[in-house]
């Protein structure tokens, strides 16, 4: 254990170390905290205890399931606190698996088995977070292919409701506007783990490429190759691949498309083959744009086949995916531990889902889940995270102009259209046909608009010669008071019983049918 003083500090240390103290000049006012994954909240918050988020079920998919519990500000890899004066002093890995939590008016940082090296450093903000991303692409790697490409993606419009004359006549009424890539979201696949095309693409999966490729745009395709349902064939086929604790049971990856998810242990011998050849079959289908998805199934608590920390043994799991995929490939993380990504991917989804609404009260106030669906919980993240854009391509997900089933204000879309432009990323799931002339014609310029960006202050930008303030999206719900609380509580436990889970994806599910008729 190594203890810093704050008088010893340099402009930049690196010290190495397995665990680290370094101690404050005075009562810090705000605790920077860095979720673990995409979908993890990354804010700055005050240093009060912080609320839980539910249900406890999606804790796997949502958070670090190995520090959820603790109330205290902590976070993945590093953590800042900010001083009354507008000073900040950061603690943070140069390394994967390591924590940083705020302990007795401390920066405590601890790293998982190796003695690997820290970085601390005091001073204005951007500063100090530019010096932090610049050490860490050292150690990691930076590759940044030109500029990102412009995706359409069928996620937000569609959801699972594609098939292939859906999807065929989507691609076809795209003409005309400038995307370099479509994407096939969710949906195409007969199961999770079971990475074939299902009844609707009587085709096949070449023949869908073929079908983007003839639009003169790349094929992009969504996979989840790191979890399996429970009903997969790959599940019931080879049950001895998937990560189990320390009693031989089955480590839970959560609960999604209405079923237990299973990670695959991405050390053993015939998930490595299998990961190789899935990657392989991808890129000889014809797509040349991955979006990898629910990759912390990777990296969670478990029994490896090779004993190793669980992040550098995510981290080995991508770089095999990536060389077998190539690196001509572009290659998107999703739902990913930020860290272990660095320097072996393209692009990084860098907070939760957008959604066609701003912010849910049950999912804000009653489940207190900033990772859930919603604009405001992914532009809260994605702003709090921008200080990654020098190493990676950073995809703060889709921008919205589309007004059918919408609720954003035109001002609300405006905000991620502007975080789009801030990312240099530019994507989104409008569907072409719901589209009214004004609509296409704001995308088309949004596509080739390349507007000169300033930052004025942490959430104030200048674009061109307008003003963009995100300060609307940061603040954080107020935890429930009174009986709201019992009922914020029921709902928690609601929330986390997979029979409610299965009649809500029925209705869910339902509903999507019916709109399918009128697309
Ligand atoms: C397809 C989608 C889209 C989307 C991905 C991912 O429960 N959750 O917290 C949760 C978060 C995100 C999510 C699904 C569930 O979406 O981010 O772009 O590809 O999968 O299923």
């Amino acid at each position: 254990m190594k203890e810093i003083q704050f008088t010893e500090l340099q402009n930049i240390n690196i010290v190495q170390a397995d665990e680290i103290r370094v101690e404050l000049p005075s009562h810090p006012i705000h605790y920077y905290r860095h979720g673990w994954q995409s979908w993890s909240l990354a804010a700055w918050t005050n240093l009060n205890p912080f609320p839980v988020q539910m249900p406890v079920l999606f804790h796997p998919l949502q958070v670090d399931a190995e520090h959820v519990f603790n109330r205290a500000p902590h976070g993945s890899w590093l953590g800042a606190v900010e001083f009354e004066d507008g000073n900040i002093l950061l603690l943070g890995a140069l390394a994967t698996d390591a924590h940083v939590f705020f302990v007795d008016g401390k920066l405590t940082g601890r790293m998982d088995n190796n003695n690997a090296e820290w970085f601390v450093a005091y001073g204005q903000e951007n500063v100090v977070f530019e010096e932090y991303a610049k050490q860490l692409g050292n150690r990691f790697g930076k590759i940044k292919k030109n500029s990102a490409p412009r995706v359409w993606c069928s996620w937000y419009s569609l959801y699972t409701t594609i098939d292939e004359k859906i999807l065929s006549r989507a691609f076809d009424e795209l003409s005309g506007l400038s995307f370099d890539v479509l994407q096939v979201d969710d949906g195409w696949q007969m199961n999770i783990g079971d990475w074939e095309p299902n009844s609707k693409f009587p085709s096949g999966m070449h023949a869908l490429a073929q079908k983007i490729k003839s639009t003169g745009r790349k094929a992009g395709l969504w996979l989840a190759p790191l979890v399996a349902t429970r009903s997969s064939r790959l599940f019931r086929k080879h049950p001895d691949w998937f990560l189990r604790d320390q009693r031989g049971q089955l480590v839970s990856a959560g609960f999604n498309w209405g079923e237990q998810l299973y990670a695959l242990d991405t050390t053993h011998p015939g998930v490595t083959e299998w990961l190789t050849t899935l990657m392989k079959q991808t890129r000889a289908w014809g797509f040349d744009y991955l979006k990898l998805d629910f990759l912390y199934a990777g990296a969670l608590r478990g029994n490896r086949y090779n004993n190793m920390p669980r992040e550098a043994a995510y981290r080995e799991s991508l770089r095999l995916m990536r060389n077998a995929m190539g690196t001509d490939a572009f290659f998107l993380t999703c739902g990913t531990p930020i860290f272990p990504a660095l320097g072996l991917c393209d692009a990084i989804r860098i907070g939760p889902d957008v959604s066609n609404a701003w912010e849910r009260h049950r999912d804000a106030h009653l489940l207190y889940n900033p990772s859930i669906p919603g604009t405001k919980n992914a532009i809260r993240t994605v702003i709090h995270r921008l200080w990654l854009r020098s190493l990676i391509h950073i995809d703060p997900d889709v921008a919205y102009f589309e007004s059918k089933e919408n609720s954003l204000t035109k001002e609300q879309k405006t905000l991620l259209q502007d975080l789009a432009y801030i990312c240099d990323f530019k994507a989104t799931s409008d569907l072409p046909q719901w589209l009214t002339t004004e609509e296409r014609e704001q995308i088309e310029s949004f596509l080739n608009a390349n507007p000169k960006i300033e930052q004025l202050g942490r959430y104030i930008f200048s674009i061109d010669d307008r003003t963009a303030d995100f300060t609307s999206a940061v603040s954080l719900p107020i935890w429930p008071t009174g009986l709201i609380t019992l009922w914020a509580i029921l709902l928690g436990w609601l929330g986390s019983i997979p029979f409610i889970l299965r009649v809500i994806k029925l209705m869910d599910d339902n509903a999507l049918r019916k709109r399918r008729a009128s697309l």
